[in-house]
């Protein structure tokens, strides 16, 4: 039986499962699928194990707040129990008073988007999904508009020089390793640019170590070069630059050898970088968001995404930037999540009402939101996401989860570090047991799931909670009553030639299909490409008493805290979270590998084993992966490190750009009261 990957990934893979007496046996990658070529990943394969350790059950809390003491209840009584104290919030103190916290646990439509109807429907507090993709996505949308990049199958036969910019590749977007060795195959060189040496930087021909948030003038200096020795392809700027004079003047203002002190990459590197990149003129430059996560982040991004547009290389199949593909499913997304209700005034719908000016909630501030807004949240319902782990600044966040008024219903899958601080803790469905439409943002192709064995214990999709929900509130809005079936004919009913031949029917037979895509596949050949205003260099910096930045990026092994309680996948990662340091910064510091440090920022401070490493340019420490607290020597996740602050374009995170000291940890562990 197939399905596709729910995981937060470009990849979205198609799958083939095996169910024995009913539950997943085996995982593996559907050899049909063009993308995934027959193979899941890593982590995709332990699948089975993750279901494993599964939650059956609701569960009303017993404990105190985080002890993680439930006791099994009836769903009757857990849904009566919610709606009972939810009437009760909403009655005294109106929709705003109530908070979604969700994100990609899964990137089903369905069960990842459309439980906000019933959010709309009661007029709570708006989330403002930035934790990952927003800085990036406005960067894009400023430059570009339409989130649309080359297509990856046509990257072999046509790419000649393949630059990897502030992405892992090989780790986050596991299924272009082919398409990439095909293309070196053919006589394509792969760059990586990157702070430190991961996997993909071992992969490439070529690993340029940058400062972190120093890629805008990295940038600069290239486009520097490209301008001085006439390797600009002028035919296509003439028709698709806009205010590319602006541009070209802050470029002038950025020689290599300035360009070098900034960012730490020797002057010849870059001169011989913009050459052979102005030389081979078909580049596919695959752009992460791992250079967004910065104050800068989102100028950082502008400025790199327009060197293939210098060179013309929009004008070749498989050339050009690619950030995502999401842009390119022109699905109709007015009822889903209920965002139409957004649009009001509406009409009465029953006792509690839409509030298209509900206040908005930056997710990546939940700590402040929870201890600081007024009027206060009082009730948080957190489904297909791990706040206490994954949202910076987890000393706010958790103390938020602590107050007695906070009433927390949580929907998961595993007893999550959040999932502890539920007063109700609902069973949710895996991907299989629930159907769903999927895109992906690193292909083209779009997929459907259909439920294929029943749900195990009594799991319930997150859309089956939010009706039941609904019902007991009174609500009449008809699109929280949909079914996923309605959910995804509403969603393909679109007349976008894209979609041109993909009814429902046609999906549901296939399992998955191609968006029907011009061929070639030239998006932006004709631009237009907006220069203006031109990006700006906002390097990343250390503050007085930080003098180390901190990257966090991700774990091969682990999608985000999703498969970190694996043992097996936890083992293969070492067992414990570690800190990358270079011998430099460490014998500064007495520093020996394999010593516990505490590592401090202006947030906290944490307990980690060092691994003493040249990967990491000096000046920059590293933690791969977003570990559950319960691995850390001091039971302290990596977010206690990391701030609140926004990049400068879309309210996005800045996971890695955290000034920070390490120092050898003398004694005792310290008290966690002083963090
Ligand atoms: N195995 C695995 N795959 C995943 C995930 C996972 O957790 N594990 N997460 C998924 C998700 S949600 C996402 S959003 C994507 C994220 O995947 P990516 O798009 O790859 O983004 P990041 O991993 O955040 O960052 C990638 C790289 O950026 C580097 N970096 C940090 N700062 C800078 C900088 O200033 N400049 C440059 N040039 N590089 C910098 C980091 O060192 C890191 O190697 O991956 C997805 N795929
Ligand atoms: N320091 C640091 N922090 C980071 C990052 C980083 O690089 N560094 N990366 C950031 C990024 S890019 C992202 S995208 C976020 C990711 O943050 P999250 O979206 O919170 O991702 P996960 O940690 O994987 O948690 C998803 C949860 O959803 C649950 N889930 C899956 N499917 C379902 C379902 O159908 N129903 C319900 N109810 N639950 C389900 C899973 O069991 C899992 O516990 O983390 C961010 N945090
Ligand atoms: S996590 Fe990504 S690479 Fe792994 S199976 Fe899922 S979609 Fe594929
Ligand atoms: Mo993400």
């Amino acid at each position: 039986m197939r399905a596709t990957c729910p995981l937060d990934c470009p990849d979205a893979c198609r799958l083939r499962l095996t169910f024995q007496e009913g539950c997943l046996a085996k995982v593996e990658g559907d050899p049909e699928h063009p993308i995934t070529r027959g193979f899941a990943c890593a982590k995709t394969y332990r699948y089975p194990e993750r279901v494993r350790e599964r939650l059956l059950y609701p569960m009303r809390r017993v404990g105190a707040k985080g002890e993680g003491r439930f006791v099994r209840v009836s769903w009757e009584e857990a849904l009566d129990g919610i709606a009972e104290r939810l009437r009760a919030i909403l009655d005294r103190y109106g929709g705003e008073a109530v908070l979604p916290y969700h994100y990609a646990g899964t990137m089903g439509l369905v069960e990842g988007q459309h439980p906000l109807a019933f959010f709309r429907a009661i007029g709570a507090s708006e989330l403002l999904e930035t934790i990952c993709a927003t800085a990036g996505g406005e960067a894009w949308a400023m430059t570009y508009g339409p989130r649309l990049a080359p297509d990856p199958e046509d990257i072999p036969e046509n790419a000649r020089y393949i630059v990897l910019w502030g992405i892992n590749s090989l780790s986050t977007n596991s299924h272009l390793t082919p398409l990439l060795k095909e293309a070196r195959k053919r006589g394509a060189k792969v760059v990586h640019l990157d702070p430190y040496e991961n996997a993909t930087s071992r992969f490439a021909d070529w690993h340029l170590k940058l400062r972190p948030g120093t890629d805008a003038a990295l940038a600069y200096a290239i486009a520097h070069v490209l301008f001085r020795e006439d390797l600009v392809d002028w035919a296509y700027l003439e028709r698709a630059a806009v205010g590319l004079e602006a541009y070209r003047a802050q470029a002038e203002a950025w020689p290599p050898e300035r360009a070098s002190a900034l960012t730490g990459v020797p002057e010849e590197a870059i001169l011989r970088l913009a050459r052979e990149m102005g030389e081979a003129r078909r580049v596919f430059l695959r752009v992460g968001y791992g250079m967004t996560r910065h104050p800068g982040g989102g100028n950082a991004l502008r400025a790199v995404v327009l060197l293939p547009a210098l060179l013309g290389a929009w004008r070749y199949p498989g050339c050009g930037a690619m950030l995502s593909t999401s842009g390119a499913f022109p699905l109709n997304k007015r009822f889903l999540g209920g965002r139409h209700l957004l649009e009001g005034p509406h009409p009465h719908q029953g006792y509690f009402r839409p509030n298209p000016k509900a206040r908005a909630v930056n997710m990546n501030q939940l700590g402040t939101a929870l201890l600081e807004l007024d009027p206060p949240i009082r009730a948080l319902f957190v489904f297909n996401s791990n706040p206490l782990v994954v949202a910076p600044d987890t000393g706010r966040v958790k103390r938020g989860l602590e107050r007695e008024d906070l009433f927390t219903v949580v929907l998961e899958q595993v007893m999550t570090e959040t999932a502890r601080f539920a007063d109700y803790l609902l069973p949710a469905t895996f991907f299989y047991e629930h159907p769903d439409l999927y895109t992906s943002y690193g292909h083209y192709y779009l997929s459907w799931n259909e439920a294929l064995v029943p749900p195990e214990g009594e799991a319930r999709p997150n859309t089956w909670v939010f009706r039941e929900l609904a019902q007991r509130l009174g609500l009449e809005e008809p699109t929280l009553y949909w079914t996923a079936e309605e959910v995804a004919r509403s969603l393909l009913d679109s007349d976008h030639p894209y979609l041109r031949g993909i009814t429902f029917e046609a999906l549901r037979e296939a399992g998955f299909l191609k968006l029907n895509l011009p061929t070639p596949f030239l998006p932006f050949a004709q631009g237009p490409v907006r220069f203006s205003p031109p990006p700006e260099v906002i390097p990343t910096l250390p503050e007085p008493g930080y003098p180390l930045i901190l990257l966090t990026p991700p774990a091969h092994r682990f999608l985000n805290t999703t498969y970190g309680n694996v043992e097996a996948l936890v083992e293969a990662e070492g067992g414990e979270p570690r800190l990358l340091i270079h011998p430099r910064d460490a014998e500064a510091r007495g520093i020996q590998d394999g010593m516990l440090v505490l590592v401090r920022s202006g947030r906290g401070q944490v307990v980690r084993r060092v691994r003493v490493t040249e990967a990491p340019l000096p000046g920059v420490v590293v933690l791969e992966g977003t570990w559950w607290e319960r691995w850390a020597p001091d039971g302290k996740g990596i977010n206690h490190l990391t701030s609140e602050r926004l990049t400068d374009l879309g309210g996005g995170s800045t996971f890695h750009a955290n000034p920070v000291e390490v120092a050898p940890l003398l004694g005792d562990f310290p008290d966690a009261s002083w963090a």
